[in-house]
């Protein structure tokens, strides 16, 4: 939808532009610094005065389809025809895949006659993509054609991230978005080179995902009603879920499945009651409360279920990674919980996924090859450092720092507290290596940033609280660790703030940062 009116912006306005480019004689220069950019980047040698300007003969050099994204990027607010051709080219933007730049790195060379972009992946040339948009003025945002000079700063970019994994997560169960909103939401996360959205798809409230096995897990567990408070409810067919891996995998986003178990499976239960133990259906809570539903550990059907579930999420999800949740499990006993993993663990692994859980199910011996996300507070978790040491990998959601779902002072609407109130400053200051003791670096994958939908309704409340403290955790997992610095963070992202304006992004204009 967005893309057709930026089409239909583009053909009506172009006529219209390309008679009045010639009166643009203001030469305006541009004030950005290629240190300016969000997440900072690894190196920046500036070449001043050797400056590129896109102008109206420029061409895009590529056979990828990242060529393409960059065209569509360009052409709305320069409102030039900037054909992609795959002949090497003067006055052009040449894409280029070649060794040497690691998995998802890559180098960006500015001079007056070109600009080159250099990856080893696609990947890396779609994070290069994201840097060369941040580095012409925050008009190029606009959807009609701007009169002005486009203008890249002279010198050379040569990038790659800290962590492979930079992730952040939506609640699909306490409130559903419906799937056009997962798709900005995935356009406005990928520019910061967030690499992973995991989606939360089941809790006590709601059941988002369809299983053709057990139908209805979403006809009665995803029926209208099933959000918090009896707010919204719905849920994902297979085809609505596959559509978004592929816009997801686009802009180089791995989709994360979650199906939270064995505690938080109230919506299941409702509608299977033979997944209780005493085979009687609860009811039906859209309450906030947590930690008082659990599978029934000791019966075969469980096992039936949970692997029907995991065998039909594995099928439809190229990614590596299959949440299996593990948290709050209250209502099951220590022995329960731990034989519910023995047996759960190795199905994630026979169907050739990764098994990524809430920390706690570290405390299983299982766990060696899973992935923990840690979401505690505390500095101190023996368990945590006891599956790590054993081969567990690790990524950092502490919750005080990464919650996007947490207020952002007293003051502001939404959000909840139990973890404390985080502004952007709380969120960028600390450092995913070094937060737990006794914790390898190589045994931390990287960084995510969970927004849970209690007191979510809308769209705008999921940008009001994600932006701009996602941009923290992002920079935290792509940028070196000698990059950090609060000052140049807080201006590089105050900075940013007219492109959100541009792409009507209801951001938190915190207090904290000097917003242009
Ligand atoms: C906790 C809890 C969730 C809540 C969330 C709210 C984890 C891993 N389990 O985080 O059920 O929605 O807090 O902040």
């Amino acid at each position: 939808m967005r893309l057709f009116r930026l089409t239909l912006a583009l053909v009506v306005a172009l006529p219209l532009v390309t008679a009045t480019a010639s009166v643009a004689s203001f030469r305006e220069r541009v004030p950005i610094a290629l240190t300016g950019v969000l997440p900072a980047v690894a190196d920046a040698v500036p070449a001043p005065g050797d400056d590129f300007q896109i102008t109206e003969d420029t061409v895009i050099v590529g056979s990828g389809d990242v060529a393409g994204q960059l065209a569509a990027i360009l052409r709305p607010a320069t409102g030039f025809v900037l054909p992609v051709v795959t002949r090497p080219s003067r006055n052009a933007v040449l894409l280029r895949l070649e060794p040497g730049h690691g998995d998802e790195g890559y180098r960006l060379v500015i001079r007056r006659e070109s600009v080159e972009l250099l990856a080893t992946e696609r990947a890396g040339l779609f994070n290069g993509v994201q840097t060369l948009r941040q580095l012409l003025p925050p008009a190029i945002e606009a959807d009609v054609p701007q009169r002005r000079q486009w203008i890249v700063p002279g010198g050379t970019i040569t990038d790659r991230p800290r962590y492979a994994y930079r992730g952040t997560m939506l609640d699909l169960a306490r409130h559903f978005p419906t799937p056009d909103e997962i798709r900005t939401h995935i356009d406005r996360i990928s520019r910061f080179k967030i690499n992973h959205l995991h989606l939360h798809l089941s809790d006590d409230q709601g059941w988002r995902i369809r299983i053709d096995a057990w139908p209805k897990l979403t006809e009665i567990g995803g029926a209208p009603g099933t959000g918090v408070g009896g707010h919204g409810g719905g849920f994902l067919t297979k085809q609505d879920y596959r559509d978004l891996v592929r816009y997801a995998a686009d802009r180089n986003v791995t989709i994360v499945p979650e199906i939270d178990m064995p505690g938080h499976v109230n919506a299941a239960q409702t509608a299977y009651p033979e997944l209780t133990c005493d085979g009687v259906a609860p009811r039906r809570r859209t309450d906030m409360r947590v930690g008082y539903s659990t599978l029934c550990v000791g019966e075969e059907v469980t096992y039936r279920f949970v692997e029907d579930v995991i065998r039909e999420l594995a099928e439809m999800t190229p990614g590596p990674y299959l949440h299996i949740g593990g948290d709050e499990t209250f209502a099951t006993s220590h022995g329960s919980y731990l034989a519910f993993q023995r047996r759960v663990l190795p199905l994630v692994h026979k169907y050739g996924k990764i098994p990524y859980g809430w920390h706690e199910i570290g405390q299983s011996p299982a766990a060696t090859g899973a992935v923990l996300q840690f979401w505690g507070r505390e500095r101190n978790h023996p368990s945590v450092a006891t599956a790590v040491a054993a081969g567990a990998k690790l990524i950092m959601s502490p919750a005080n720092r990464t919650y996007l779902d947490m207020e952002y002072d007293l003051l502001t609407p939404g959000g909840l507290d139990w973890a404390g109130a985080i502004e952007v400053s709380t969120a960028y200051g600390w450092d995913p290596a070094t937060l737990l003791p006794g914790i390898p670096e190589p045994s931390i994958l990287g960084v995510e940033a969970p927004l849970w939908s209690e007191t979510l309704r809308t769209q705008d409340d999921i940008e009001f609280l994600a932006f701009p403290r996602l941009v923290a955790i992002a920079e935290l997992g792509w940028s070196p660790r000698a990059t950090h610095d609060w000052n140049s963070f807080r201006a590089r992202l105050g900075a940013y703030g007219p492109r959100w304006v541009r792409d009507g992004v209801r951001f938190h204009r915190s207090p904290e940062i000097r917003w242009f």
